[in-house]
């Protein structure tokens, strides 16, 4: 390395520090350290390579901050984010847009030159008496194809440590690849903390995504999808670097599904925040890959898929013994665990919303000390853990996790499924006609009631493409091009479905239950291996009620009634038309749309009005029963 950099880091960083940054031998990343050291000007710095010894510091520095404390059963501690910042900040978030380009208004994004001004107003010696840690890991296996070199720079432990249980090693990686890797950077520094070990200056809470540098900046925020630079804000990067080269990147699960004499089928599955992503992806007795963003790329004529994490970040509200069996023992073992944000009682128990049995009197929450109808500064009643409560853990503790997991080919995936809260629109299950109609109809066309996962309102029904818009880098239109490019010329394209966990009736019910899920998946699993018919409508293939009835029985021990299906299954020919026109109207104002996506918008409205003539606003699937292909 340069002269004047070796000098620069082996002053900052002392001997040991320093070889280890020595040992990558990789130009980019020393000139990246060296201005950002001296930028952020920290006490120490300390180096975390893939030695367990460098980890169990991280792990223990977590504690001996205050960051996180531990509970009563081993390995499992707690941390705490400031109160106001408990979600991911979509204000705040933004892309850095350099001169002359554009995106649509629906992503929000900053001036390149403005941004950087900023943050570099609120950079300089942030980290000034603390100590920089810096991380390396890998997006996705290493030693593949998918593999995306990543480093770290925080003053938080808690974000260190949640990337060891999230992520992949990298210290190798960034090794294998050279000097030439190209590798993404992220530089986070929660700023300030009182005495609760809480950020003192949300103010400056900052997250800022500069695609022509791989890098991002994120400043006075805790909360892990703000924070942890590998899992939202790489997506980010990793959108625009696979728009560039031909792969996705999705807010996906991956997963296999057990269908008859033990075959496995694997299914991505795109899902907004809170809308039972995770929950699908631990069904009991299926095998989980992944629960959030996958990588696909085409190899041979196949859509193969990674998970591009190790661990999850999942919702800890509503985990019961009954219907969560898997996050429930992995919760109750003796394994390396982090939560945020949930109730801890005197005993150093944990405690959350929906968990089995009483809530208990008091306890130290997200608020502080915490007692039932405790009420915050704005009068709201404090629930004893937030919504948005988390449980990060890797997916060694499941006993449902993919021998392939860390395969460096990733899975072949035969089905894809998009999902959102959909009250009143879309119906359990449906399968699209064509890959076409599919991204289109299913994904591009996809929305959900917003959820406690960001900041803001909860229950607003908003447009959410593939369940991705949140994380977008690029226009809508070229994000759904590549979709439809992607798997355009493929000899056999994955299936796509739809699903809908959140289908009411009309007096306001949920229609199904938690685990009903698992019976669509058995239906889609046997579709993608032509083992069933269907029956063709105006939005869709849906499953015939002779098929859904024996999988109630025998996986769920439920009876299914043709009262059930019928009120399941009914087609709701106007909500549909309404949302074909929501739908329209948002991509007439959006950027580099694809034509194709006017044809497929016009021909379901076309299906759907001459359906509404000939059967009028709901279409019983008993009276399309003829239509079975
Ligand atoms: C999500 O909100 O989609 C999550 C958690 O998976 S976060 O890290 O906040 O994005
Ligand atoms: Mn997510």
């Amino acid at each position: 390395m340069p002269h004047s950099h070796e000098q620069s880091l082996k002053e900052r960083l002392g001997e040991d520090n320093f070889k280890k940054i020595q040992g990558i031998g990789n130009p980019s990343l020393n000139e990246f350290l060296v201005k950002f050291i001296e930028i952020l000007n920290p006490e120490k710095v300390f180096v975390c390579t893939d030695e367990s010894a460098d980890i169990q510091y991280i792990r223990e520095k977590a504690l001996r901050d205050g960051e996180e404390q531990e509970l009563a059963i081993p390995g499992q501690t707690v941390h705490y984010d400031n109160y106001f910042d408990q979600a991911r900040d979509k204000k705040n978030t933004a892309i850095l847009l350099p001169k002359g380009k554009r995106l649509d208004r629906v992503i929000t994004t900053l001036d390149r030159e403005t941004g950087l001004n900023d943050i570099f107003q609120i950079l300089p010696n942030i980290m000034k008496g603390k100590e920089l840690l810096i991380r390396f890991f890998c997006l996705g296996p290493t030693n593949s194809h998918f593999s995306i070199p990543a480093v770290q720079l925080t003053d938080s432990a808690y974000v260190a440590h949640s990337e060891d249980l999230l992520y992949r090693k990298g210290y190798q990686e960034f090794i294998r690849q050279g000097s030439g890797a190209r590798f993404f950077k992220f530089i986070h520094s929660q700023g300030e903390l009182d005495e609760r070990k809480s950020c003192k200056n949300l103010d400056q809470r900052r997250v800022y995504i500069d695609l022509e540098e791989d890098t991002v900046y994120c400043t006075n925020t805790q909360y892990g999808g703000n924070t942890i630079g590998l899992k939202k804000l790489a997506m980010r990067l990793a959108i625009n670097r696979g728009s560039q080269e031909g792969w996705l990147t999705e807010h996906m699960l991956v997963m296999g599904i057990r269908g008859p004499q033990n075959r496995l089928t694997y299914f991505t599955g795109a899902f907004p925040s809170l809308c039972g992503k995770t929950s699908t992806a631990m069904l009991e007795g299926e095998n989980i890959v992944g629960d959030d963003i996958a990588y696909l790329r085409k190899v041979k004529d196949e859509v193969r898929a990674v998970n591009v994490e190790r661990g999850i970040f999942g919702i800890i509200m509503g985990i019961n013994s009954k219907d969560d069996p898997i996050q429930w023992n992995a919760l109750h073992s003796p394994n390396e665990l982090i939560y945020s944000n949930i109730l801890v009682t005197p005993d150093k128990q944990a405690f959350w919303m929906g968990k089995d049995g009483e809530i208990p009197s008091k306890g130290y929450n997200h608020s502080g000390e915490w007692y039932p109808g405790k009420t915050d500064s704005t009068g709201k009643e404090i629930p004893p853990s937030h919504p948005n409560g988390r449980f990060t853990i890797s997916l060694e503790a499941m006993r449902n996790l993919d021998p392939a997991v860390n395969d460096p080919h990733g899975v072949k995936i035969g089905g894809i499924v998009y999902g959102g809260r959909d009250a009143d629109t879309s119906i359990p299950v449906e399968e699209a006609f064509n890959w076409s109609h599919g991204i289109i109809i299913k994904g591009a066309a996809l929305e959900s009631e917003t959820t406690a996962a960001t900041l803001g309102k909860a229950g607003v029904r908003e447009f959410n493409p593939m369940s991705n818009l949140d994380f977008l880098s690029i226009p809508v239109g070229k994000y759904v091009l590549n979709n439809l490019d992607f798997g355009r010329n493929l000899p056999a394209a994955p299936k796509i479905f739809s699903v809908n966990y959140f289908l009411l009736d009309h007096h306001g019910k949920f229609l199904n239950e938690k685990n009903d899920k698992k019976i669509w998946y058995k239906w889609m699993e046997l579709r993608v291996n032509r083992e069933v018919d269907a029956i063709q409508t105006p939005t869709g293939r849906i499953p015939l009620y002779e098929d859904l009835k024996p999988l109630f029985k025998s996986i769920l021990n439920k009876t299914f009634t043709e009262q059930n299906y019928l009120q399941m299954f009914t087609i709701r020919v106007q909500e549909n038309l309404s949302k074909i026109e929501r739908i329209s109207e948002i991509y007439r104002n959006l950027l580099d749309v694809p034509s194709d996506v006017f044809h497929e918008l016009d021909a379901q409205r076309t299906r759907l009005q001459s359906a509404l003539k000939r059967f009028g606003k709901y279409i019983s699937p008993f009276t399309l029963r003829g239509n079975r292909i």
